[in-house]
């Protein structure tokens, strides 16, 4: 502890590590805006170079919010030839180089005059990063970038054999994990998503706490079954911290071609916002059902079409992608499709907006339960189909078991109307939605669930400087 009695040396100094996608370096500058709110000096590491441009553009916007964060750039190697034909998933690839580079991190995480307090990371690089904390003998905490649900079956991974694969998977003290929800990639122990996981699962047991994005109404059961290590004995505390909240820094300037205009038209409660997220992109034909769909719903919507994982190949026209007459017969109806990235929490915090139609991607559920948005999850693939899970069995919203992977199957524009109307007309949803909305307002206000959590991490850095 500092004997000077300087306030200012009892400020805990936290380093971060975010890893390679969207879904992982947004919660990370939302932790790192929340925790310079909360007096911490904080000290970005930013990889170099990024996958995605939206990536980089997050950054730059950033740091240039928040001057008084200390910006360590991570300049990572090339990619290793043998890696490349181990995953066709270029933010996969990404994470195992900058797991790969993660020697060149210590340098970063020494500081003379502000030694560090605690390190972040994220929950992929865990077991690259744990060694080097170890070595400089640095507080390690992780952040679960998915649901706490997720989070059940990392803990208990290491524990699963292969051969339990053809069953569902049963988590000590939480009800069984139907194998069809288990992400695909983690079915075939050999794949680079396997093994990452598995060797993350198995070092994260040595830090010292797994932060993550979530409050208790939304999974409360959950977190309380993981703390008092019903779940798996020895496990670190999990701080629940959620929900995090988007910042000013996000915003874009569209140019004028904000959808806010559009919705500022459209009666309350009135659209259905359709995102895949940042790095899904629908085969063609599923894009026309979806198409046909969305106007066989009857709703007005706001659709943004995604064509490729990474945002820098996403060059094609709309007509192109969606076909003229498909297009033209939603233009008819006075609806909206956008190709470009939207800031979607200005859409989910308009009051037009009455549901979502998306992929089950974290950071977009715990978004839709911080403006009451209900939900329509169509899980694509990894943790999606355990957060649509999750976000059924809290009330936000629904999901279609049968539609199977986003690969597997075309589900028709029919089908998908109807369950566009399902979701749009249950009252009882909507009501849920509205509930969990408060609660996730209550959870980060002061005297709530998460804002006490954050506050009692904080304490242990200062006591820890
Ligand atoms: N997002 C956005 N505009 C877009 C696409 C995505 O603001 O056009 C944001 C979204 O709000 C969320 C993040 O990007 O915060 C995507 O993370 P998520 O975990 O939902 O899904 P992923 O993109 O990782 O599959
Ligand atoms: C991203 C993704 C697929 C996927 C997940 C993603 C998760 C999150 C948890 O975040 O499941 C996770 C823990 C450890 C690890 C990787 C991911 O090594 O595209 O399933």
């Amino acid at each position: 502890m500092s004997t000077s009695g300087n306030l200012d040396s009892q400020q805990p100094h936290v380093a971060l590590i975010p890893s390679a996608g969207m879904g992982h370096l947004t919660p990370f500058l939302r932790l790192a805006a929340s925790l310079v709110n909360h007096q911490c000096r904080v000290t970005l590491i930013t990889t170099h170079p990024t996958v995605s441009l939206s990536e980089s553009r997050f950054i730059s916007s950033f740091l240039s919010s928040f001057p008084q964060v200390t910006e360590k750039q991570f300049h990572l190697l090339p990619l290793d030839p043998t890696l490349s034909n181990k995953s066709d998933d270029p933010f996969f690839l990404q994470w195992q180089i900058i797991r790969h580079s993660a020697h060149l991190l210590s340098p970063l995480l020494v500081s003379p005059v502000s030694p560090l307090s605690a390190v972040i990371s994220d929950v992929t690089l865990s077991s690259a990063i744990t060694p080097i904390t170890t070595d400089l003998d640095l507080p390690n905490y992780i952040l679960f970038t998915s649901s706490a649900r997720m989070c059940s079956l990392f803990a208990c991974f290491p524990n699963i054999s292969v051969d339990q694969f053809s069953d569902d998977i049963e988590i000590p003290g939480l009800p069984t994990i139907p194998i069809s929800l288990i992400p695909p990639a983690l079915l075939n122990s050999k794949s680079l998503f396997a093994t990452i996981f598995l060797q993350n699962a198995q070092e994260v047991m040595k830090s010292n706490g797994v932060l993550i994005n979530t409050f208790e109404a939304l999974e409360g059961d959950i977190l309380h079954a993981i703390n008092d290590r019903e779940v798996l004995d020895g496990f670190p505390p999990l701080y629940a911290i959620g929900p995090f909240l988007p910042c000013e820094f996000e915003k874009r300037d569209h140019g004028g071609n904000s959808p806010l205009k559009w919705l500022d038209d459209q009666p309350d409660g009135s659209v259905v916002y359709v995102s895949f997220g940042s790095r899904t992109a629908l085969s063609r034909e599923q894009m026309k059902e979806l198409g046909n769909g969305l106007v066989s719903s009857g709703f007005k919507f706001l659709w943004v079409v995604k064509d490729k994982k990474v945002d820098k190949d996403d060059e094609e026209s709309l007509d192109n992608l969606i076909g003229n007459e498909l297009m033209e017969r939603i233009q008819d109806h006075g609806n909206l499709v956008i190709r470009n990235w939207v800031d979607q929490d200005e859409i989910l915090s308009h009051k037009a907006v009455g549901g979502f139609v998306g992929h089950g991607g974290w950071n977009s559920m715990v978004e839709a339960a911080w403006h009451g948005v209900r939900l329509l999850v169509w899980p694509q693939f990894g943790d999606q189909k355990m957060n649509a899970e999750t976000v059924e069995r809290s009330g936000l919203g629904m999901w279609v078991k049968s539609w199977g992977w986003g690969e597997q199957v075309v589900v028709k524009g029919d089908e998908i109307g109807e369950e566009i109307k399902e979701m749009m007309e249950n009252n009882l949803l909507k009501s849920q939605a509205t509930l969990i909305r408060e609660e996730a307002r209550k959870a980060v206000g002061d005297g709530g669930s998460s804002e006490r959590t954050l506050k009692g991490l904080i304490q242990k850095w200062k006591i820890n400087n």
